[in-house]
C-alpha cells in the first residue's frame, strides 16, 4: 500500500466512524462501534498492519496520524457515551415518575362485631354512673353458678338439658352472676360492679344460641332500696334507646332476687302500637332484676342486717336484636360480611 493511499485510508476511516458514532444513540451501539473500529481486531488496527509496507521515512508522519485519529474517535465515542447516558437516565426518571398529589390506595378498615360495640355501649353508660367492670372464669364450679345463688338442687336450669357439665362439679357459666358472687366473696359493700361476658346454655333456635353474651350489674350498700334499681336502670334504658323511651316493671321471679322484676320498654318499632316484634303488646321485655336474696348474702358471708343490695341481668344479643331491627340471632355469629359490614 503506498502512502498516500495508507492516508486516505485512515482519514476515511474517521471519517466513517465519526458519522456512525454522530448517528448511534444507544450505550450498547457506541460500545459495538468501538471494537469495530477501536477494538484490537478493529478496523484501525488492521490498517495499521499496512504501515510495515510504506518506506521508512513515512512511518512516523502516518503513525502520528493514526493515532491522533484513534484519540479523536476516542474521545467522540466518550462525549456520544455521556450524552447517551443522560438520555437515558432522562428516560427513566420521566417514566418512573411518581405523582405524589394523588391519593393512595385504600386500605380496607377493621371495625368491632356489633355485639363488643353494644356492650362497650352498656358498659360505657354503666361505669359512667361508678359502677367497676369485674370479669371471671367461664368455666365455673357448680357451686358459684348455681348453689351460692339459691338455685334449688330441682331448679330446671340445672338439669343437663339446659347446662353443658364437665362434672358433677364443673360446668360452662350459664350466667355471669358466679362473677358477681366471687366478688362478694372477696370484697366488703359497699360494691357496685358490673360483668359483661360471655355465657352458655343449651338452646338453639331464632332467639336462643349455645352462647351469648351478658351484662350483669350489682350493688350493695347500706340502706340500698328498689327505688334506687328503678332509677340506675330508668337512666340506662334513656341513655341506651332514647329520651323518649318508656319503661315499665313488671313482677317476676327469680331465685337470687326477692322481690324480682322484669323491665320492659315501649315498643321500639311501632312505638307502643302493637306489632309482630312485640307480640301485639306494645311493649318489649329488655331485663330482669331485683333486691338480693338473704340467701345469697348467706352463701359469701355477709351478717344479716342492714346490708341490702340491687341486681340485674340483660342479654346483649336481645339487645342488639332490637336496638337495630334484627329478627334472627345466628346473623351475629354467621360472619357475613355483607350484616357484619352494616354496623
Ligand atoms: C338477673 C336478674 C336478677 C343477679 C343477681 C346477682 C347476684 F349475684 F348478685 F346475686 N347477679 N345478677 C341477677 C338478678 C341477674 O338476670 C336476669
Amino acid at each position: 500500500m503506498s502512502p498516500h493511499e495508507l492516508e486516505e485510508r485512515l482519514l476515511a476511516l474517521e471519517r466513517e466512524a465519526a458519522e456512525a458514532i454522530q448517528g448511534e444513540e444507544e450505550v450498547s451501539g457506541l460500545e459495538a462501534l468501538r471494537v469495530k473500529y477501536l477494538g484490537r481486531k478493529g478496523l484501525l488496527t488492521q490498517l495499521l498492519r499496512s504501515l510495515k509496507e510504506v518506506p521508512q521515512q513515512e512511518r512516523p508522519r502516518l503513525g502520528q496520524l493514526a493515532n491522533s485519529v484513534k484519540a479523536s474517535l476516542e474521545k467522540r465515542l466518550e462525549e456520544a457515551k455521556e450524552r447517551a447516558l443522560l438520555r437515558e437516565r432522562e428516560r427513566a426518571l420521566r417514566s418512573e415518575t411518581v405523582d405524589v398529589t394523588l391519593p393512595g390506595a385504600p386500605l380496607p378498615r377493621g371495625r368491632f362485631h356489633p355485639i363488643s360495640q353494644v356492650m362497650d355501649e352498656i358498659v360505657e353508660i354503666f361505669t359512667s354512673m361508678g359502677f367497676q367492670v369485674a370479669e371471671g372464669p367461664e368455666v365455673e364450679w357448680d357451686y358459684y353458678n348455681f348453689e351460692a345463688l339459691n338455685i334449688p338442687k330441682d331448679h330446671p336450669a340445672r338439669d343437663m338439658h339446659d347446662t353443658f357439665y364437665f362434672s358433677s362439679e364443673m360446668l360452662l357459666r350459664t350466667h355471669t352472676s358466679p362473677v358477681q358472687v366471687r366478688v362478694m366473696q372477696r370484697q366488703r359493700p359497699p360494691i357496685q360492679v358490673i360483668s359483661p361476658g360471655v355465657v352458655y346454655r343449651r338452646d338453639s333456635d331464632i332467639s336462643h344460641t349455645p352462647m351469648f353474651h351478658q351484662v350483669e350489674g350489682l350493688l350493695v350498700d347500706e340502706g340500698v332500696s328498689f327505688s334506687h334499681l328503678k332509677g340506675t336502670l330508668g337512666f340506662f334504658v334513656k341513655e341506651f334507646f332514647g329520651r323518649g323511651t318508656e319503661m315499665r316493671f313488671r313482677p317476676s321471679f327469680f331465685p337470687f332476687t326477692e322481690p324480682s322484676a322484669e323491665v320492659d320498654i315501649g315498643c321500639v318499632i311501632c312505638g307502643g302500637r302493637g306489632c309482630s316484634v312485640c307480640g301485639g303488646t306494645g311493649w318489649l321485655e329488655i331485663l330482669g332484676c331485683g333486691m338480693v336474696h338473704p340467701e345469697v348474702f348467706r352463701a359469701v358471708g355477709y351478717e344479716f342486717g342492714r346490708l341490702t343490695g340491687f341486681a340485674f341481668g340483660m342479654g346483649v344479643e336481645r339487645i342488639a336484636m332490637l336496638r337495630y331491627g334484627i329478627n334472627d340471632i345466628r346473623l351475629f355469629f354467621q360472619n357475613d360480611l355483607r350484616f357484619l359490614e352494616q354496623f
